[in-house]
């Protein structure tokens, strides 16, 4: 039993206007596409009315993209970093605004938007401002140069952070960019097309057109549109791919995860516990590294389970603007939907199923943190990413199994260790296929480390010196 006294951030800090134009060379425009509604997941709430952009709208933002290319490219690179620091130091001082509208568009927890989300925002800003006049030493050759046109494409359940890991280091490159965001988190996007301007950027460098899964496909398609950058499911990917293909452009892809945390018996189980929890639980899973396959050596696993178990009887589920809340609503209907199909079929297949006890709002998008043990290899919440607060628990003996039973999915983006032995970590990570592997913690991200998957996790990288690469003609 423990004490609870609500301590609500203030909603007041954010001024949602009724309606969202698309941001295109530097002003807010209609779109042609029917305008659609993004709504509060928390609540269902209608939050604003936003744009959305038709073939001929992309087609503008990528012309005053293409027009805009050439002086923000013929910038010395310093001149172009004064703009990102800007851009970065405004991040800071709006940061609180930005945290609650994220949360309000979003509906992940506000201790999360802002103690992870923004901070990391204005990092990755802050990190590849630096980079912009020392594009001749990066290890690409003495003068690199810019791509052109970028067309983004980015996911709901980090929008902010998204769009920062995106257009941070395509500026710092000289390139200019049409970014889409997700249809149900368009208003983080909408702010920063505000800051901006505020930072005096020049008009068409940054366009933010706003829409769903056509809108990303015009740009995509868009032969001005000379690198590709997608974050998304596996099957979008794929789609991208191949529209991409044989046209020239530079692709790099970010798609799902069934990542392993993998606990063995000399591991300090509580710290494992903590990481556990922040790996599947973090966001209400919708992270595409979650940790959502815990792997625990068989002779530890009762002891860890019980200890999960206690752990998440404290977590507390509501209201994602109350600073105590720790998992927040669940993005949309539509993934609800797929959480709940997927978590049906693992009790279909014969798995155990098991939630705290944990009272679920009745208005909004709820589920509540949910653990499968029995689970075999076979079973579809062992191989498919759920994409929500959902932890499938299998167990091994030795090393060789744990590494077997790992890598034994199609996709490859991240992992953990969980021991003390410091040789087994460095075999471990040499062998996992996941391009990141965490030991003794995890859903760690950094803007000097490269970030991006092996296998049908996707391939490219963003983040450190490798996410340059991505748009640069080296
Ligand atoms: O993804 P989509 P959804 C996974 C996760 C989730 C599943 C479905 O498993 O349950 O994907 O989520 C735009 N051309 N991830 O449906 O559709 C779309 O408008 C160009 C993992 O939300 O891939 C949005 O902006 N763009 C993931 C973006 O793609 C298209 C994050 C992602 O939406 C398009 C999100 C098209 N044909 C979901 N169709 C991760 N890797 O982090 C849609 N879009």
């Amino acid at each position: 039993v423990f004490e609870y006294a609500p301590a609500p951030e203030s909603r007041d800090v954010v001024d949602i206007r009724p309606s969202y134009g698309l941001f295109i060379d530097g002003e807010f425009v209609d779109g042609a596409g029917p305008s659609f509604k993004t709504v509060n997941p928390a609540t269902e709430e209608t939050l604003a009315e936003v744009a959305c952009a038709a073939d001929q709208d992309v087609d503008r933002a990528v012309r005053a993209a293409s027009k805009a290319f050439g002086p923000w490219s013929a910038l010395p690179g310093a001149e172009r970093a004064k703009y990102l620091f800007r851009i970065a130091r405004l991040i800071q001082e709006r940061s609180r605004e930005l945290a609650v509208l994220e949360t309000l568009d979003n509906g992940k927890p506000i201790r999360e938007s802002r103690d992870v989300d923004l901070p990391l925002v204005a990092a990755h800003f802050f990190y590849y401002a630096g980079w912009a006049d020392k594009l001749g030493h990066a290890g690409f050759g003495a003068d690199p140069r810019p791509v052109g046109v970028a067309g983004q494409v980015i996911p709901w359940n980090f929008p902010l952070l998204m769009l920062a890991w995106k257009i941070a280091p395509a500026l710092a490159c000289g390139n200019t960019v049409v970014l889409k965001p997700a249809e149900t988190t368009p208003l983080t996007a909408l702010a920063f097309a505000e800051i901006c301007v505020q930072a005096g950027l020049p008009a068409g460098v940054v366009n933010i057109v706003t829409g769903a899964g056509a809108t990303g496909a015009a740009v995509v398609a868009h032969p001005e549109v000379g690198k590709v950058a997608f974050t998304g499911s596996t099957e979008v990917g794929r789609q991208i791919a191949r529209t991409v293909a044989g046209t020239g452009k530079k692709l790099t892809l970010e798609l799902g995860g069934k990542a392993a945390n993998i606990v063995f018996d000399d591991a300090a189980l509580d710290q494992a516990v903590e990481g556990i929890v922040n790996g599947i639980f973090f966001n209400q899973g919708h992270v595409c590294c979650a940790g959502s396959r815990l792997l625990v050596q068989e002779s530890v696993e009762e002891e860890l389970l019980a200890a999960l178990k206690r752990r998440l009887g404290t977590l507390r589920l509501g209201d994602p603007l109350d600073k105590n809340t720790d998992i927040g609503a669940i993005n949309s209907a539509e993934q609800l939907a797929r959480i709940r199909s997927l978590t049906e079929a693992g009790e279909q297949e014969g798995a155990e199923r098991w939630s705290p006890a944990c009272e679920l709002p009745e208005q909004g998008y709820w589920f509540p943190p949910t653990v499968f043990t029995r689970v075999a290899q076979s079973h579809r919440i062992a191989r498919e990413e759920i994409f929500g607060p959902v932890l499938s628990v299998l167990t091994f003996r030795t090393e060789a199994e744990a590494i077997e039973k790992a890598n034994n999915t199609p996709y490859g983006l991240s992992a953990g260790i969980w021991t003390e032995k410091g040789s087994r970590i460095l075999m471990m990570a040499d062998r996992l296929r996941a391009g990141v592997v965490w030991a003794n913690t995890f859903n760690r991200f950094d803007p000097t480390a490269p970030f991006g998957g092996y296998k049908e996790s996707g391939y490219g990288r963003e983040g450190g010196i490798a996410g340059l690469e991505a748009y640069l003609d080296v």
